[in-house]
């Protein structure tokens, strides 16, 4: 049997958006026949909110917050926590004073989940319309990039990644997505283990999980752009 781990925003939905119910509609039909888990960068209480109830029910185990909450049956089974140094916080609040985006900032601009802290110089606060004209500057400017190169040079204890269109996602070394790898290969010794995610590239939030993947026996990583090339790669 196969056993499909699947990211959320950007692969399920669209980043920070509720799940298209024609996308709904088609993965339902499917999930009925297939094993899946979830892997999401987001908590889960914005899983619940982006997912309709009968997908969040679909899925065999849910992992949010990078890996480090995990819920089965909606029951949470564990949470991590992450320490975070003073350092490291006063490094964001430089960030976020000395960008050089003009546009306005907002507030939330430092969001504390389980075992991870998620970052967003524009602040996650932001109307909508906001994130887009964030993410075109920063397509152009790679202020994400250079933020998540500085500060995995210098606090090699934490693992920091571009997070979806806006944010970057920091977790404590090895506490990242990756940490969904070895408990779904325990669960599941000898099947075939398929990712699906839209940031597994060098520096996206998925790239440690696609990596661990890739260096295990038996498993598959997919690189999606959008939820309409998921649908694609299943065929539905
Ligand atoms: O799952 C991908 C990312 O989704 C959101 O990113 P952003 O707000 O930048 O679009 C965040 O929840 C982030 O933590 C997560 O990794």
């Amino acid at each position: 049997m196969n056993i499909y781990i699947f990211d959320m925003d950007g692969t399920l939905t669209p980043a920070r958006q509720q799940m298209d119910p024609d996308f709904a509609r088609r993965f339902i039909i499917w999930a009925k026949s297939h094993m899946a888990y979830l892997a999401a960068g987001s908590n889960y209480e914005k899983v619940t909110e982006q997912l309709p109830p009968d997908i969040v029910a679909s899925f065999s185990g849910i992992y949010s917050s990078m890996g480090n909450v995990f819920h089965q049956k909606g029951k949470e089974i564990y949470r991590n926590e992450i320490k975070l140094k003073k350092e490291l916080l006063q490094t964001l609040e430089r960030f976020r004073k000395n960008t050089a985006y003009d546009g306005k900032l907002y507030g939330n601009y430092m969001e504390l989940r389980p075992g991870m802290l998620n970052f967003s110089v524009l602040g996650r606060n932001c109307p909508f319309s906001e994130r887009n004209l964030y993410n075109e500057w920063d397509n152009k400017h790679h202020e994400r990039e250079q933020i998540v190169a500085e500060l995995n040079q210098k606090f090699p204890e934490y693992e920091t990644s571009v997070g979806g269109k806006i944010s970057i996602d920091i977790v404590t070394k090895g506490c990242g997505k990756e940490q969904v790898a070895a408990k779904i290969r325990a669960a599941h010794p000898n099947d075939k283990i398929i990712f699906i995610g839209d940031r597994t590239e060098k520096g996206g939030n998925d790239y440690a999980l696609a990596e661990t993947l890739r260096a295990m026996d038996n498993t598959e990583v997919i690189a999606i752009k959008s939820p309409k090339d998921v649908l694609e790669y299943l065929g539905i």
